[in-house]
Parts: C-alpha cells; structure tokens; sequence
C-alpha cells in the first residue's frame, strides 16, 4: 500500500491548548506522525513517497476562499498584534442571539469568528503543515484514480473537525472531504468517508451535509458526552440532497471491540447500499484504550479486525490520518489498520 508522508508536518507543533481549565501540552504534536511514519517501515508497508503540491483549487472545492485567505496569514497578523513567541488562540465566540453580520476587521475577532475551540493554535507553520498534508491526501486520491486499491495519506495536522470555513479540534483543513471531492471531481460518481475517529467527524459531515453524491457514515463517542459536543447525534441524517446520506452511530463511553464491530457492520451495510466508487476512511485511533484523552476501550489487536472488516467492504480504499494520541502505542495500532486491510 502506497503511503504519502510529508516532513512538513513538523511545521505544526503547538505549545499549548485549553483543557480542564489550564493551556496543556499540546496532545496533537509532531511525535505522532514519526511513530507512525517509523511503524510503516517496520511493517514493510509502503512505499512512502512525498505528496505532490495540488494548490489552491483543490481547497476551494470544499473550504470557503475567505477561510482560506484567513489561515494563511493569521500567523503574520497575529504576530504584529501579539508577538512571535506565542501561539494563537481564539478566546471569543458568537452564541446563538449574537448577530454575526461580517468578519472582524481584528486578527482576535477572526480567530473566534473563524473557529470552535480553544484546543487548535495557529503557529508559524500552521499554513504550511495543514497544505502539505491536504497534499498527502490528494495524492492519494490520485493514486487511487490511477487504480491502485488502497493508499495511506498519513496527514497531519488531521482534518475531520474543520468545516467549510471554520477550524477546531486541532484541524485546519479537512483533508478526508478535499480528497472526497476530488475523486469525485475525477469521475467518481459516488464516494463514501467513513470516519473511525473516535470523535466525530463534524467538519466532514457539515461540508457534506446538503450533498447526496458523498455518503458520511461516522461511529464516535456520543456528543452528549464527548468533544465536539453540538454535532454528531443519530438523528443528523443530512438536509436537501443529502437526507440520508448523513449517518451517525453515536456509541457510549466504554464501548469495545464488541459494540464497536455492531456498529462497523452497520456502517458497511449503508455504504455497501450506496454503492460508492471509493471509500475514504478517516482513521483515527483514538478509540485506543489507552488514549489519553478518550473513553474507549479498543485492544491493539482490535485495529487489524478494524482493518479487516473494512477490507470487507471490497472497495477502493484512501486511509487518511486523523486523530490517536497514546503517542507509544499510535503506530502498532495505525498499522494494525492498514495490515489488517491488506490481509
Ligand atoms: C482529530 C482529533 O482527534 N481531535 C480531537 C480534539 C479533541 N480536543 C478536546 C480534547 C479534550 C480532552 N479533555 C476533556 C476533558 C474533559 N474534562
Ligand atoms: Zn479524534
């Protein structure tokens, strides 16, 4: 299985997020992609090659050009207001009966007008590390255009949390959907993104929302109590075009290979009626127990029947990196995926 890996993906190390009350360290951190790069090479998976540059056009399919325009200066400006020594982090947000009538002219005001948490700095090379792994994932969308079966985008920052014109939960652009997007601009008539990430997939679903060519089927941590909270309940099934072409399997905290394997097969039974030309699979692996920011309780070895099971599908197959932070642990459990698919 080809794999796509860019070094850029170093450009993004934040300091620091918002969590129970105190800036952290941040969880999404370079070390994430080494031991999964490392793990890949391990196991003989491969070969890795560099993603070819895609510019602009392709982030304008799916995310908004103000948006755009936005993450690639916010560094600059938010350095002439605050300094380079610091990231940037929102601190602001609208709430429902606040108007929001035009983008503030303040880089402050953007930063909360343009996002949804306070868990996603904007550093020097935030810009430039979210475009080279878009890239990686484009690449692999080509590859799979070219015929191969499966490829590994292995993305970082993720992406499944960023909307059309807004960012959050450590991600800037949503790779997984710019990929979509662009099989089906290659002549897929239908694509299919399955999102295992054990939150949901927000950014993918309301880009996708209103569209009835680009099934969303997402299995995650119930939002009433988990991150992100406002989107992914069972009753969002997609607006327009898209009614019904919007599936969540919202799943306890707890959950193991056991309830996670229903829900995977529910899943492959709605994209198998969809009938898509290819799959794109937002891989997450922190559904782990031994994240440390999450409540389920996959096993290593749970990751290859995960693999397995989406081999099952028998379709075209672009894995995308998104989430997974039992650093240790990220590259067994990630490649585990990948083999299981191919065995
Ligand atoms: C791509 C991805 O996996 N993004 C996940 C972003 C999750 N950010 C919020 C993490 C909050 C963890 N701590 C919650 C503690 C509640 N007291
Ligand atoms: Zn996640």
């Amino acid at each position: 299985m080809i794999v796509i890996y860019s070094e850029e993906h170093r450009l993004q190390a934040g300091r620091s997020e918002l969590n129970d009350g105190q800036l952290v360290p941040c969880y999404e951190k370079p070390s994430r992609a080494d031991i999964v790069h490392a793990r890949i090479d391990v196991v003989g998976l491969g070969p890795v090659v560099e993603p070819s540059r895609h510019g602009l056009a392709p982030l304008e399919r799916v995310h908004d050009a103000g948006y755009l325009g936005f993450l690639q200066s916010a560094w600059d400006e938010w350095v002439v207001e605050h300094g380079a020594e610091i990231d940037a982090l929102p601190l602001n947000w609208v709430a429902p009966g606040m108007t929001r009538r035009s983008v503030p002219r303040s880089i402050d005001g953007r930063l909360g007008f343009y996002s949804f948490d306070a868990g996603t700095p904007i550093t020097a090379g935030t810009w430039r590390a979210a475009t080279a792994a878009a890239d990686c994932a484009l690449t692999g969308a080509g590859r799979l255009r070219e015929g191969d079966r499966s490829a590994f985008a292995l993305c970082r920052p993720p992406g499944h949390h960023a909307g059309r014109a807004f960012y959050g939960g450590y991600c800037f652009l949503n790779n997984a959907a710019v990929a979509a997007q662009s099989l089906r601009d290659g002549g897929a008539a239908r694509v299919a993104v399955l999102d295992v990430d054990y939150h949901h997939g927000n950014g993918t679903q309301e880009i996708f929302w209103d569209r009835g060519d680009v099934l969303f089927v997402s299995l995650h941590a119930d939002p009433a109590d988990e991150f992100p909270y406002f989107c992914g309940h069972a009753d969002e099934r997609g607006g327009g075009a898209g009614e019904g072409a919007n599936l969540n399997l919202p799943l306890p905290w707890g959950t193991d290979w056991n309830g996670y394997a229903q829900a995977l097969a529910t899943a492959a039974g709605r994209i198998g009626a969809f009938a898509p030309d290819a799959l794109v699979v937002s891989l997450g692996a922190d559904t782990y127990g031994g994240d440390p920011i999450s409540r389920f309780r996959l096993l290593s070895e749970d990751f290859l029947r995960m693999g397995a099971a989406i081999a099952g599908m028998g379709l075209p197959t672009l894995f995308v990196m998104e989430g997974g932070y039992a650093v240790d642990d990220l590259g067994v459990n990630v490649a585990n995926v990948l083999t299981g698919f191919l065995e």
